[in-house]
């Protein structure tokens, strides 16, 4: 087991509530709560899984009436001995008892040390700290949903599961048994290569939803884009249901962006507004506009604010020139202030796959129906396809893991010697290792706890 001193923190939100937790784990928690601790028994003879009612004290002087509950090693979070000691909320006491415990002998725990611990005693894989870490930080109900999933350790198992697969398919290999001609009967290289594909795709399909998963983590980004006076603010405004920017007649109002966030189908969208692009703007010297730019990049879907009254076909260089630019993000083409045109015009697309809205900011005809795309946009958008939540850093090693398996596959095809296939499923089981944490490197583990804050 991992070994250090012991520690505590406050484990629940600080501010005043009806109650707050300080938690003591380590290899002293028991002794250290003892010197401040006085219940019916000491808190090293009770056995673990109980609650005690005691005070709590600090010197002579009586701190507060406060519960400890006991969890003994390795039946707790971190693995450890702890003590977690319930006493009344406010930021007063809870910061008594904690400096009650530092005089007795405890640390005060670095962010995210708790589960660091409950990692390196093999509570928890790699993947399941950073469900807890998407848990803590997630904004949409769908995303919170799948790192509790994640949590309970569907992944975890599903990437155990294949590697083990993996690590039987490469001694075969290993061995060099020629299939063919020995008639192996329990196992064919259709076979081998049959499940080698498979896996290469289930690597492949994870990776892939990583985009779904940072929806459903940061949320969905819409921007709002267009020449000066097209009407982006009031739109931006119509969408939101508030007058949150500015709306003026005057060309180049807003001159930065603004944010703002409100949910469709439980999935957080940030709606963007921007500065106007100048009509004479080539979308290269757009380049100078480095704010712009970075916040139109991370757009899923952008609006191309189109004012009717300039023409419907005002704004098609300028689509066409971001869409050249920002491939990945989705169009909709929005025809403004429709109030200002004897007829309306037509519904239908200006390119294939950018579909044309008409609306009036300013009156809110249309925008309903806006509205309604966005949401579809989202929740297609944050489909997984999978019953997991992929971050970065797990996208980046799938790939590294489908990239080997589709070499193995390849080489098996080829008929290659089983030398070469092994190299590559060798390597593929060592990213699925990475993945889970089992080959850790301290720089990985700290960028991952960093995102911890206190107490967790
Ligand atoms: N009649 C009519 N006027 C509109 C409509 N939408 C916007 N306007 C007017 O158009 C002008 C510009 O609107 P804004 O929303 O400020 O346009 P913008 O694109 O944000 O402009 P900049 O921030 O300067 O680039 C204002 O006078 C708005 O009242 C609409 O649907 N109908
Ligand atoms: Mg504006």
């Amino acid at each position: 087991m991992h070994r250090g001193d012991t520690i505590c923190a406050l484990v629940t939100p600080p501010g005043v509530g009806g109650l707050s937790v300080v938690r003591l784990s380590g290899p002293e928690a028991f002794l250290i709560a003892d010197r401040c601790f006085r219940g019916k028994s000491p808190l090293r003879e009770v056995p673990s899984h109980t609650i005690h009612y005691g005070r709590f004290l600090r010197g002579e002087h009586l701190v507060d009436m406060v519960t400890a509950s006991v969890f003994r090693a390795p039946h707790s979070y971190t693995g450890e001995d702890t003590v977690e000691f319930g006493c009344h909320g406010g930021v007063v006491v809870a910061e008594l008892v904690i400096e009650a415990l530092l005089e007795a002998g405890a640390r005060l725990a670095e962010p995210g040390e708790f589960t660091k611990r409950a990692f390196l005693n093999g509570k928890l894989s790699l993947v399941q700290v950073e469900a807890i870490a998407d848990l803590i930080y997630a904004t949409s109900v769908p995303g919170a949903r799948l790192a509790a999933r994640q949590l309970v350790g569907g992944l975890t198992r599903q990437l155990r599961d294949l590697r083990q697969q993996l690590i039987e398919i490469a001694a075969l290999v290993e061995l060099e048994l020629d299939f063919a001609e020995e008639e192996v009967s329990f196992v064919s290289p259709e076979d081998v290569r049959t499940r080698l594909e498979e896996a290469t795709q289930w690597c492949k399909q994870l990776a892939d939803s990583y985009r779904a998963a940072e929806i459903l983590r940061s949320g969905f980004f819409v921007g709002c884009v267009g020449y000066p006076n097209a009407g982006k603010s009031s739109l931006f405004n119509a969408l939101l249901q508030r007058r949150r920017a500015i709306v003026s007649p005057i060309p180049g109002t807003t001159r930065d962006y603004l944010e703002e966030g409100f949910l469709i189908h439980g999935i957080p969208v940030r709606l963007i507004d921007t500065a106007g692009f100048r009509e004479t703007e080539d979308i290269v010297e757009l380049e100078g506009i480095a704010l712009a730019e970075q916040v139109v990049q991370q757009c899923n879907v952008l609006l191309v604010v189109n004012d009717v009254t300039q023409g419907v076909e005002h704004s098609y260089t300028l689509l066409y020139q971001l869409r050249r630019r920002f491939p990945d993000a989705a169009y909709a083409y929005v025809q403004n202030k429709i109030d200002l045109l004897d007829g309306h015009g037509r519904p239908g697309a200006v390119e294939p796959g950018v579909p044309v809205f008409w609306v009036s900011a300013l009156r809110g005809d249309g925008i309903e129906g806006l509205r309604q795309w966005l949401g579809e946009q989202a929740r297609v958008s944050s489909d997984l396809g999978v019953d997991a939540l992929v971050n970065a850093r797990q996208a980046l090693l799938l790939r590294e893991t489908a990239a080997a398996l589709g070499r193995a596959c390849e080489g098996l095809r080829l008929g290659l010697s089983g030398e070469f296939i092994a190299a590559d499923l060798r390597e593929a089981i060592q990213r699925l290792s990475d993945l889970m944490g089992e080959t850790w490197k301290e720089e990985v583990l700290n960028t991952i706890f960093a995102r911890f804050c206190i107490g967790k």
